[in-house]
């Protein structure tokens, strides 16, 4: 292995500055992967093309900033549905509450969360996103299927008791991010027959081609009665709604849900109308999409952060059977596109997408572990899905939402390690920089506050010799089942377990 060909392979990318400090980056490109489809915008053009001057139009100043506010990427935010909690109130029960079916309501509420704060805590969060708290149509236990955006749904308990969650977790220094809807109202809401309300709709036209842009925001998303935020009396109102939210209960933050099925015109004017009152308030927008420079578009609108779905992508590819190490070092380098993506949320897991630990058939633990390890040591907003800490199972919607299980928590060893990557995360997060990897292993430093540490993961299901070139020593391993490192002129060479995660503090 000669040097010259290991330079090639170093990438260094200071993602919290967006400086790329490589001296050689050698483009992984993988054809299958970030497919332009999905990007539902004929201009964009391919990453890995080099000019790229044409393809993005550059909107004008914003007239807000959206910097993140109060938040930054050493926030950690643990994510609720609200519904499948904890049940601390058996008053808010109401009769179609049916613990035993997964789409009804199970009869978690807000209380149940007030209650498990001190839990949330213990984990480090510093933030919690909850699922939507206004009232629902039938079987909206989920909370997107809005019927009144001006109340908490009964199921959930009362607006005392959302405003008591948000002191609570004030008092623990935890910031509270409420899921914020705009893209559709429930199934069978009030408004659609009401004729004062018939131009706030779009005409129905389901989705059915994903590559039409003017289709995926005017489209009736799964059937959604879907909003025309372009009518001013929309815009007007959900502005207003959004701003009562926030002065009546605190909130710190929205999770805009479905933003890629909404106008980048309203998320202009939506920011713009949240920030000239609240400057320090955070918007983190779902864009559903693997194209980060597509999900950017939306940052360039106001909104501070998005759901990185592209590093999701990265991450299920390398931690998983598949071992695609070359996807996840791609979706890296693609977060040079964002002008912030230590605001980006980081995640393995949600309500949408199956529990991390049963993608894969067999050795979900271990897998769940090596990507729990990268997005603890991410320069981004780690958001984890609750009940992921103690290795919940569940594969596709509504499985991945089953009540929270408190009886696993004791002794669970997974809610142990994610401690140890918390306390790393503090002492270690920073700057990520990749030293090596082929298809199968990777090699990363996060440098942080408290000095460095070396990160090496065999996504093998095999034992080997992981070798490299880093031009420094060793003091300590930091992580239990680290193997020892045998060092030699700037060489180190590590026996790796199959699967193995071996964490090293690294000499300055
Ligand atoms: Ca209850
Ligand atoms: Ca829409």
């Amino acid at each position: 292995m000669t040097k010259e060909w290991n330079m090639k392979k170093l990438i260094a990318i200071a993602l919290s500055s967006l400086i790329l400090v490589g001296c050689t980056i050698q483009p992984v490109v993988n054809p299958e992967f970030d497919p332009i489809s999905d990007n539902g915008k004929a201009t964009l053009q391919d990453e890995s093309k080099e000019d790229d001057s044409e393809s993005v139009q550059i909107p004008e100043q914003l007239p807000v900033d959206n910097d993140g506010g109060i938040f930054s990427k050493n926030d950690i935010i643990y994510f609720v549905m609200t519904d499948r909690f904890y049940d601390a109130s058996a008053s808010s029960n109401l009769e179609d509450t049916d613990p035993t079916s997964p789409t009804k309501f199970q009869g978690g509420d807000l209380q149940g969360i007030t209650e498990k704060l001190d839990y949330i805590a213990s984990l480090g969060a510093t933030a919690i996103w909850l699922t939507p708290v206004m009232t629902n149509g039938q079987d909206g236990y989920h909370g997107y299927w809005i019927h009144d955006f001006y109340s908490v749904d009964p199921h959930l308990g009362s607006m005392d008791d959302f405003k008591r969650l948000v002191d609570e977790a004030h008092n623990r220094d935890i910031k509270v991010i409420l899921d914020y809807i705009v893209n559709h109202t429930g199934y069978d809401s009030p408004w659609i027959n009401d004729p004062q309300k018939a131009s706030w709709f779009h005409e129905h036209k389901d989705i059915t081609n994903w590559s039409d842009p003017v289709l995926i925001e005017n489209g009736w998303l799964a059937g959604l009665p879907d909003l025309d935020q372009s009518n001013p009396e929309v815009e007007s109102y959900f502005i207003e709604n959004a701003k009562w939210w926030i002065s009546e209960t605190g909130i710190d933050g929205f999770r805009l849900d479905t933003v890629r099925h909404v106008p980048k015109d309203f998320w202009r004017a939506f920011s713009a109308g949240i920030k000239e009152d609240y400057p320090d308030f955070f918007l983190l927008g779902e864009v559903w999409s693997d194209n980060a420079r597509y999900i950017e578009l939306y940052h360039k609108e106001g909104i501070d952060g998005n759901t990185n779905y592209s590093l999701y992508a990265g991450i299920t590819a390398a931690f998983s059977p598949l071992s695609d190490v070359r996807t996840l070092i791609n979706a890296i380098q693609k977060d040079t596109n964002f002008e912030r993506p230590d605001l980006n949320g980081i995640f393995i897991d949600n309500h949408d997408n199956p529990r991390f630990v049963s993608v894969s058939k067999e050795n979900g633990e271990a897998y769940l572990k090596q990507a729990m390890t990268l997005m603890y040591s991410y320069p981004a907003i780690p958001v984890l899905y609750y009940g992921t800490e103690i290795a919940m199972e569940g594969g596709a919607d509504p499985d991945n939402r089953r009540m929270m299980a408190w009886d696993e928590v004791e002794g669970s060893q997974m809610l142990a390690f994610t401690k140890q990557l918390v306390e790393l995360r503090s002492k270690y997060m920073g700057e990520l920089t990749v030293i090596d990897y082929d298809v199968k292993h990777l090699v990363y430093t996060s440098k942080g506050p408290d000095g460095t540490m070396l990160v090496v993961l065999n996504t093998e299901k095999k034992e080997k010799t992981i070798t490299f070139d880093y031009d420094h020593n060793t003091s300590q391993a930091l992580l239990q089942d680290t193997p020892a490192a045998i060092i030699s002129s700037g060489t180190w060479q590590i026996q790796m377990p199959e699967l193995g995660i071996a964490v090293y503090k690294v000499e300055d």
